[in-house]
Order: C-alpha cells, then sequence, then structure tokens
C-alpha cells in the first residue's frame, strides 16, 4: 500500500538530513579538528618494544605477544602512554621482520591474532596506545605479490615492484642501504631487474601504482579495525621513486636521502593515506626519514598539511655513530635548532635511540658502573623535559649498555654484515672497522630485557636468539625495582612530571649560556609556569653562573640528593640532572 507522504512533511525530512549531513559534516570536521589538535600524541610518552627481545613465554628464545601481555603492569608502572612495536608479521625474518611476506598474518614465533588481541586490549585497559609498524618502502620477496611478479612480466602484481627489462641493457646504478652489490637484482624468469633500496630479499613497492597504494591502505584499515591507535611509516621517505630511473651522478649515495628520499609525489600519497585511512579511521601517523632539510619535515608534519601528524629525523643519532663520539655544542645546536624550527607549526618525535642505534647510554652518556646510573638518568631527564613526542627504547628506563662484539662471527644483522663486505671491498682496515661497529652497530640495542638476576636475565627458559649481556645481574628490573635512586625509578618519576605539567610538553624552549662547555641549560615556560632545566654532560663537577638563581623555587627533580648552590652559581656534580621551578 504506496502512501502519501505529505509535501511539508517530506521538506522536514530534506531539512533534516541536510541538517544532519552539516552536522556530521561538522562532527567530521570537528572531530578532525579536535583531533587534528587532540594530542595524546604530543602529550604521550612513547615506550618501544622490540617484541623478539622483549619476554619468551614458550621458552622458544624469541620474545612473544603473551610476554608483553606478561608484563603489561610494568609498562602500565612506567607512566608510559604509547607503545611503539617492530613488526611481528609473518616474514622470512631476513631483516628481523622488516621484510614482510604477509602484511595481515602474525608470525608464529610471536603467537596468534587472539594473542595480538588480547595484548592491544590490554594495553587500551590501562590507557596505553598501540601504534603498529608499517613497512611498505618494500615488501619481502616471498610475498605473494612478489613471487607472482617476478615469474612473469604479464603478472597482475608485476606493477606492484620496480623493474628494468634486461633487453634495455644494465640498469642506471641505484645505491642500496644493505647490499655492497647495489639496488638492482636479476631476475632469470623474466630477465629484468627489480629495485630494492635496502637487501635484495626486500624488493621496492612501486607506489606510483594506485593499485599498490590501495592494497596498502586496505592492510591500514585492517589494523584500524581491530584497534591500532597510530602507525610508524617505515623508511617511508624513500617510497615514491621516478619510475624513468633516470642516470644519477658519479657519487650521489653520498647525499642519499636527497636522491632517493622526498619526491614530489610522496606527498599526494600522503594526502591520499590521509583521506583513505588516518582521517576517516582516526589514527596517528608518524614517518621515519623526514627528509633533508626543515622545509621536507614540515611539508610532512604541519597540520595543514592533512598528511601525518609526526616525523622523527636522523640528526639526533647521527651525531654520535663513532667511537669518537659528539660535541656538546653540536648537540645543543642541533636540538635548539630543530625545536626553533618547529616552535610554532608542526610536532616532532624526541629521541636518541631505537633499534637502529646502538644504546643510548653508550653513545651519548658514560656506561661505566661509576657513571651510568646518573648519566642515563640525565639523559632521561633531557629526552623527557624537551617540546616534542620522547621516544624511549626498551631498556633505556634501566639503562642498559651496548655489548661487546669484537668479531663479524657474532653479527647476525643484515645491516652491519652488508657493511662488512662494503669495507672488505673497500680494503679498509678491517680492525677499525671492527672497533666502529662494535661501538655503533644495532645488534648493540636488540639484546634480551634484563628482567632479574636469574638464568638469561629471566627473559627465556630456553636459548636466547641473542646472548644476554653479561651486565644483567646488576642491570635489571627486579634490581632497580624498589631502589627509589635507580634509572627505573627516575624515569617513572620523570614521566610523571612530564604528565603533570604541560609546560614541558608545549613550554616555549630558551636555551641558556649555549656556549657552556660541559653544562646543557634551558627553561621551558608556559603561560604562568617556568621550569629550569640544568644537564651536565660531563663526568667532573661543573659550574654555571645565572641571574635566574634568585628566582628559583621548587626542585622538581633530581638526580643527586641537593643542588649546590653559593651566590648565584650553581655546581652540578657528574651528570647531576635537575629541573626547578621559577618563580614568575
Ligand atoms: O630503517 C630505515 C633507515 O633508513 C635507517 O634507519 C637505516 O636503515 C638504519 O639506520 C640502518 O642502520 C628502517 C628500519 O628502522 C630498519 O630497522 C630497517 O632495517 C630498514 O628500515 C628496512 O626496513
Amino acid at each position: 500500500m504506496k502512501k502519501n507522504i505529505p509535501f511539508f512533511l517530506i521538506i522536514i525530512l530534506l531539512i533534516n538530513c541536510k541538517e544532519s549531513t552539516k552536522q556530521s559534516e561538522s562532527i567530521a570536521s570537528e572531530v578532525v579538528e579536535s583531533e587534528r589538535n587532540s594530542t595524546w600524541w604530543k602529550e604521550g610518552v612513547l615506550y618501544q618494544i622490540y617484541p623478539q627481545s622483549f619476554k619468551d613465554t614458550d621458552g622458544d628464545g624469541f620474545g612473544d605477544f603473551r610476554g608483553v601481555i606478561e608484563k603489561l603492569d610494568y609498562l602500565e608502572s612506567l607512566g608510559i602512554t604509547m607503545v611503539w612495536m617492530n613488526p611481528f608479521f609473518e616474514s622470512p625474518l631476513v631483516d628481523n621482520g622488516y621484510d614482510i611476506s604477509d602484511y595481515r598474518a602474525i608470525h608464529p614465533r610471536y603467537g596468534t591474532m587472539e594473542d595480538f588481541q588480547e595484548m592491544l586490549d590490554g594495553m587500551k585497559s590501562r590507557g596505553i596506545k598501540f601504534v603498529l609498524d608499517v613497512v611498505v618502502n618494500h615488501s619481502s620477496d616471498e610475498h605473494e605479490w612478489f613471487q607472482s611478479a617476478r615469474s612473469s612480466r604479464d603478472s597482475e602484481y608485476r606493477d606492484y615492484y620496480h623493474w628494468w627489462p634486461a633487453e634495455k641493457g644494465k640498469p642506471p646504478h641505484r645505491h642500496s642501504l644493505f647490499d655492497p652489490e647495489g639496488g638492482w637484482d636479476y631476475v632469470e624468469e623474466t630477465d629484468s631487474y627489480y629495485l630494492h633500496t635496502f637487501a635484495e630479499a626486500q624488493p621496492d613497492l612501486n607506489w606510483e601504482n594506485p593499485k599498490l597504494r590501495q592494497e596498502v591502505y586496505d592492510i591500514m584499515k585492517f589494523w584500524a579495525e581491530k584497534g591500532v591507535d597510530g602507525f610508524r611509516m617505515d623508511a617511508f621517505q624513500f617510497a615514491s621513486k621516478d619510475t624513468t630511473y633516470p642516470e644519477f651522478p658519479e657519487g650521489h649515495e653520498k647525499d642519499f636521502v636527497k636522491w632517493y628520499g622526498m619526491r614530489p609525489q610522496l606527498h599526494e600519497y600522503l594526502k591520499e593515506m590521509y583521506k583513505e585511512v588516518i582521517e576517516p579511521y582516526n589514527v596517528f601517523a608518524v614517518a621515519e626519514g623526514a627528509g633533508s632539510t626543515f622545509k621536507d619535515a614540515h611539508d610532512l608534519v604541519d597540520a595543514d598539511r592533512n598528511e601525518l601528524q609526526t616525523a622523527y629525523h636522523f640528526e639526533y643519532v647521527d651525531m654520535s655513530r663513532t667511537p669518537e663520539r659528539y660535541e656538546l655544542s653540536e648537540f645543543k645546536e642541533v636540538f635548539t635548532l630543530w625545536d626553533k624550527e618547529f616552535s610554532e607549526n608542526g610536532w616532532l618525535a624526541i629521541f636518541l635511540s631505537n633499534h637502529d642505534n646502538s644504546r643510548l647510554v653508550d653513545r651519548f652518556g658514560n656506561p661505566s658502573p661509576e657513571f651510568r646510573t646518573v648519566s642515563t638518568q640525565m639523559l632521561n631527564t633531557f629526552l623527557l623535559s624537551m617540546r616534542g613526542t620522547p621516544y624511549t627504547y626498551y631498556g633505556d628506563e634501566l639503562g642498559m649498555t651496548n655489548i661487546d662484539m669484537p668479531t663479524i662471527e657474532e653479527y647476525v644483522d643484515i645491516d652491519a654484515i652488508g657493511k662488512y663486505k662494503t669495507a672488505l671491498a673497500a680494503n679498509e682496515d678491517v680492525e677499525e672497522f671492527m672497533k666502529v661497529l662494535n661501538y655503533s652497530s644495532r645488534e648493540n640495542s636488540r639484546t634480551p630485557m634484563q628482567w632479574n638476576d636469574t638464568d638469561n636475565a629471566g627473559f627465556t627458559s630456553g636459548m636466547p636468539w641473542k646472548k644476554v649481556n653479561p651486565n644483567y645481574k646488576e642491570i635489571n628490573v627486579a634490581a632497580q625495582e624498589n631502589n627509589p635512586n635507580s634509572v627505573l625509578n627516575h624515569f617513572r618519576k620523570m614521566v610523571k612530571l612530564r604528565k603533570e605539567n604541560e609546560v614541558l610538553v608545549y613550554g616555549d624552549y630558551q636555551i641558556i649560556q649555549q656556549e657552556h662547555p660541559e653544562i646543557y641549560a634551558y627553561t621551558r615556560t608556559l603561560d604562568n609556569q617556568k621550569m629550569l632545566v640544568l644537564l651536565n654532560f660531563t663526568d667532573q663537577d661543573s659550574n654555571i653562573s645565572l641571574p635566574e638563581v634568585n628566582s628559583l623555587n621548587n626542585t622538581l627533580i633530581n638526580n643527586y640528593e641537593a643542588l649546590t648552590i653559593n651566590n648565584n652559581t650553581i655546581t652540578l656534580k657528574p651528570y647531576q640532572a635537575a629541573i626547578v621551578s621559577i618563580k614568575k
């Protein structure tokens, strides 16, 4: 029975749905506006978990999801609000998971999808957001896409990768970050070469192909629908390539990012990703690598670009890549320049260590038994009192150190092996090379987490995939848990101080006496709050004369008992770190 809907009713309905679309649009715009201005990822404290080294529960010597589940209360006790976990997907593990063969499947060594969901829900119930590692500059050469693409030039997945048909002759040289032979590898089946920025087992995906991009957005939606809160975009600055593959000049690889990164098209794809995933799913996204200029970084993260929320660049970690380490003057200059550049627009990560670099205390602190604790506390005070989202790498909340690996036979990392082959081919002094590798290799920061002083530091009941640092008897969670002056409890206190004082998040940063050779001093000011941060980067007492001394108020955190003040001069003990509020 067809009912006649009175005309005025139609009008009202129309008005309503107009209203409601206007409403949903305004809500959507409000959400976006509030989301864009929402600040959990600005005000948060991120903790990075290298899953295979965190906690093993099934005795296979590899960390797993149930191990993380077992340690959820520990994570909550740290006060951290975000967890970035390195890749745990199906993979032949040529690059420890940064070579994915199935983006929707969990590598069995980590557990099941049910374990993943329980871990994720366990974090959420503790107010911890989860950031997933998205490795889509390249896939594994065992991914079905590549298996099909390499087998036939007519494969529907052929254009998911970059190919150079052999009949065109040798492809123009491309540098590989992991393969001394270069960035092209020959495939007999299709008499052609494929491109790989990293290892030959990591063929680069063709982001110029809209079908491939849609595949990636669908993968991100798959995990967003499981409740993932954010994505770390691995090596994404390299994702877009000029598919005419022009010749690059001799020696171009010395300025790798300039020649291989940040092509204009990348921004089109990020805007597309924003529309397809980031905005509708209200998720956070951070890029690894921010180009080679401030503009590159702004173009990635400025709010009005509708691309990513944030990014991290390598200028901080690149400062101490050799045993000669770094100069405090350079350290202060780099952090002060980037803070100034991003004080109005854009938001970046603040970090000094991760799974691609050796340990924090060895590169920027002092790992000696005498100064390991205070220097790590000083560095954590620094990281958690700067503007930007602080990233802490598992174990740095304890002051875990590098592990001594003097011979190449001890290395399994494809990056280390590649660099060793390159050094041999270049007839470099192998002894000198090994000294630098022993100091800088990222394998130093992938040793099992040190939970207690039982066998294998309580990491596994089996044979650990990587030897536990012999100093685990001294450096472990259990030993530090009940020691108020431990690195662990200082870290907890510093996280709490940051979360309770927005001035340490958004406050204006002002460096003091930048020329001081031993002390890094700066203030953070927000509305009627001002704080003075004092950090001694040396193993000696050091003095600094400050007019602010007269208006010093409470000492909010200090890794020593007292702060020695004599008239206008403050004497800081070796690696002393203190934050003092200033009367405004
Ligand atoms: O690293 C990308 C990158 O450009 C650098 O981090 C560089 O490869 C690194 O410093 C080498 O020591 C990302 C991941 O963080 C890294 O673990 C992976 O090996 C790499 O991509 C390939 O996926």
